[in-house]
């Protein structure tokens, strides 16, 4: 049967929300046939996600006062990482009725609490209206990880592939031998500096590179000069390159092409883990500590070792990043084989959008 859907993301900042709903409706429309319709506020965003590959789902702005509101003739609305429909689509959920079903999409965290919340509905008292919570995880018992069909066979057949070599000349990233490859995408309170002056005076060459998208300050401050996409600075035995920040696809190829990628928040760090290499999390972050509770929490099931533990950590605040790193980087064949193990086991579990789309179909 052919289901609708309409997604409905607020930017709070940065990138992920809208690009987890963006992985969301591109699936549920290529892989479920589903009709989907995302209603953001920050359509541009999803324009740069896309790259040049055409839009497989409808976009619509966000209603302005006034305007039209949002048709509630969906099958199933999903609000992304809480946000609250606008006022006409909320208004014609009073009651509980069986159509729309109403979905709340849920940040990821590792924390075993997610898998007892997951699937949990809520009735609003004020009006009836009916609410489910679906909460991505890493476990059988939660909503999942976002995970396209083909999307690990894709990576296997493009490691050394032509395609592969495309995508790092068209980038300009040209390995010398011995030289790691890192990708670098993080928040602006990484101790990213002192990293990089780690890598300057290191034993081992680096190519680090960065999308357009993070570490400005830091970058600037290190090199004393803003980098352009398309440029490079160099300082020891370590390379910076600048890119453009990149189609989601190619994003992904790269994270698959490096030694070690350094993420953040939440679909990039799911990414890296799809990736299979060696990766550092930086946790968004939260007040009162929350973000070190989700890191040691996902460390705890990542399994990764001390040295994986506390260079996350120390990238993350906690911790001195120059000890961090070297104890790091002496243990990373053995991360490595880690990250590659614990891909291999989240792949065996079914994916986001397909207990989603298993969930909606229970329930209408
Ligand atoms: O941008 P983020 O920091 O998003 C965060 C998190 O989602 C966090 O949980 C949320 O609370 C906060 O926003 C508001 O990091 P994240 O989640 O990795 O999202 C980045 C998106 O950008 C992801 O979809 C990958 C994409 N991306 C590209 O498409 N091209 C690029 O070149 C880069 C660097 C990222």
């Amino acid at each position: 049967m052919t289901r609708s859907a309409r997604i409905l993301c607020r930017v709070i900042d940065n990138f992920g929300d809208a690009g987890v709903a963006w992985r969301l409706a591109r699936q549920l429309a290529g892989e479920f046939g589903w009709r989907v319709t995302v209603t953001i506020d920050r359509p541009e965003l999803l324009a740069r996600f896309a790259g040049n590959a055409p839009p497989p789902v409808r976009i619509e702005p966000w209603p302005g006062d006034g305007a039209a509101p949002a048709a509630a003739d969906d099958d199933v609305l999903v609000s992304a990482f809480g946000c609250e429909p606008p006022p006409a689509l909320r208004a014609a959920l009073a009651g509980g009725p069986a159509r729309p079903l109403w979905v709340h999409l849920e940040y990821l965290s590792a924390e075993p609490w997610i898998d007892g919340c997951h699937g949990l509905r809520s009735i609003r008292p004020s009006d009836g209206a009916s609410e489910h919570f679906f909460y991505p995880g890493f476990t059988g018992r939660s909503g999942g990880l976002l995970r396209e069909r083909s999307l690990i066979e894709r990576r296997v057949a493009f490691d050394g592939s032509a395609q592969q070599r495309e995508l790092l000349a068209r980038l300009g990233i040209a390995r010398a031998p011995e030289e790691r490859l890192v990708t670098l995408f993080c928040y602006p309170d990484a101790p990213l500096g002192a990293w990089l002056a780690e890598l300057a005076q290191g034993a081992r060459p680096h190519l680090v590179v960065a999308p357009d998208a993070s570490a400005d300050g830091a970058l600037t401050g290190f090199f004393g000069g803003r980098l352009q996409p398309g440029q490079e600075a160099q300082r020891g035995r370590l390379r910076v390159r600048r890119i453009p920040f990149l189609s989601q696809d190619d994003y992904d190829r790269l994270l698959w092409s490096a030694d070690l990628n350094f993420v953040r928040g939440e679909d990039s760090w799911i990414r890296a883990q799809w990736a299979a290499r060696p990766f550092v999390w930086q946790p968004y972050l939260q007040s009162e500590s929350a973000h070190h509770f989700k890191l040691a929490a996902f460390l705890e099931r990542l399994g990764a070792g001390p040295q994986a533990g506390a260079m996350m950590r120390a990238w993350s605040g906690a911790g001195e990043i120059g000890p961090a790193w070297r104890a790091f980087d002496a243990a990373l064949p053995a991360v490595e084989a880690t990250c590659r193990a614990w891909s291999e086991q989240l792949a065996a579990q079914s994916d986001l959008a397909t207990r989603l789309v298993e969930f909606c179909s229970e329930r209408l």
